[in-house]
């Protein structure tokens, strides 16, 4: 088997469903998008996103040597809800920073151990300077719809994304240019906050940046727009009929939801302390945004028994 297959066979192994492949030759489409966006405040207090821009319009500035980028998505959907608090299901169960890396880590010594050169290979996992959902694009996986997320025709948008930078060239694929958003705009009349406007989000707006990023405490006209998210926001997802037509359960057990977070009322969450904080979300995406902050979350689900204004 040749390398590209052999890769693309481990990575299905590892427990990826879509890998494609794209060369970095081509600049990005939307950059200028990208500046006018940052330029008009839409990312918020999200300044990491302009201090590395240039690294992320241009993959060479921040991996000179890459040939390759290898694009994954690995399926999260799980369907457990809780009515009174809701989590999004990114932060169901472990992070997926975690769980994506490992999987990367593993597929890029693989490569290293199929060649006998050497070969130089970067993980990138949403923190990293790269437009992922561009990337995934060009290498075939889906097309970003008009909520921005990239959607896949046979597994929807749930899925989170992953790149192996290489520094050697290997046999690329095309890249997905149709837009199968036609004249749908479902995602944008549910947005309870009116974030999304065709394939453009004012991140100011988002429940998820409100609960995960924003520092500060909620001004009543946001407190009253959470509709009791406390961490994240899947509105826009679950209303796309993509993602009712195609969604299909995750094959990884550790994306499923923690026991508590399936089943603790607003009352156990307004209850819990800092060390319980900690214990429950030791592996999970929530503990970024650390007690006091998810108090502040919790505190403003409207609920009899809470008191919000
Ligand atoms: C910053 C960020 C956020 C911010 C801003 C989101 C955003 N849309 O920009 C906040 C905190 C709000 C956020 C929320 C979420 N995020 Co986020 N986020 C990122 C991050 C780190 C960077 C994205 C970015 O560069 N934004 C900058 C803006 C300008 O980019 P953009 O919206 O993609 O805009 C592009 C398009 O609008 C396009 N464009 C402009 N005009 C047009 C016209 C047409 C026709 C087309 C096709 C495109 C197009 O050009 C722009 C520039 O590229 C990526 C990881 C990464 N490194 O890429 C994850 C990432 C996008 N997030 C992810 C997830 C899962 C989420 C949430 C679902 C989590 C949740 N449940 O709460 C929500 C979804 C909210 C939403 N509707 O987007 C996943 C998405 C996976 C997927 N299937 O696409 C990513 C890829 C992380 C990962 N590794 O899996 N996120
Ligand atoms: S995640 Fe929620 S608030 Fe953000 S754009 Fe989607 S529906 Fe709107
Ligand atoms: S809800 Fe409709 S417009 Fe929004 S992403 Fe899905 S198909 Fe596209």
């Amino acid at each position: 088997m040749d390398l590209t297959k052999s890769i693309k066979s481990k990575a299905h192994d590892l427990g990826f469903q879509k890998i494609g492949i794209s060369s970095p030759k081509e600049p990005l489409a939307y950059n200028d998008y990208f500046d006018e966006w940052i330029s008009l405040g839409k990312n918020g207090t999200m300044q990491w996103l302009e201090n590395r821009k240039e690294e992320r319009k241009d993959i060479y500035k921040y991996f000179p040597e890459v040939k390759s980028v290898i694009s994954l998505a690995i399926n999260y959907y799980t369907d457990s809800e809780n009515s009174q608090v809701k989590f999004s299901k990114y932060a169901h169960g472990t992070d997926y920073h975690i769980i994506v890396k490992q999987k990367l880590n593993a597929l890029l010594d693989f490569i290293k151990a199929s060649l006998n050169q050497n070969v130089e290979g970067v993980v990138c996992v949403d923190s990293s300077p790269i437009m992922e959902k561009q990337w995934a694009q060009r290498s075939g996986i889906g097309w970003q719809g008009k909520h921005t997320l990239l959607i896949n025709d046979e597994i929807g948008s749930w899925m989170f994304l992953g790149e192996l930078l290489l520094d050697i060239p290997l046999e690329y694929d095309k890249p997905f240019i149709k837009d199968l958003c036609g004249s749908c705009t479902t995602c944008i009349d549910a947005c309870p906050t009116n974030a999304l406007s065709e394939y453009h989000l004012d991140a100011t707006k988002c429940i998820s940046y409100l609960t995960v990023e924003h520092k500060t405490d909620f001004d009543t006209s946001q407190k009253s727009q959470l509709n009791s998210w406390v961490y994240g926001c899947d509105i826009c997802q679950q209303v796309c009929p993509w993602n009712i037509k195609r969604q299909q359960y995750s094959s990884e057990d550790l994306f499923y939801p923690k026991q508590e977070v399936r089943e603790y009322s607003l009352i156990d969450w307004l209850k819990i302390d800092d060390f319980s904080f900690k214990k429950i979300f030791k592996d999970s995406p929530v503990k970024r945004i650390k007690y006091d902050r998810f108090k502040r979350n919790v505190s403003a689900v409207k609920h009899p028994s809470n008191n919000v204004d």
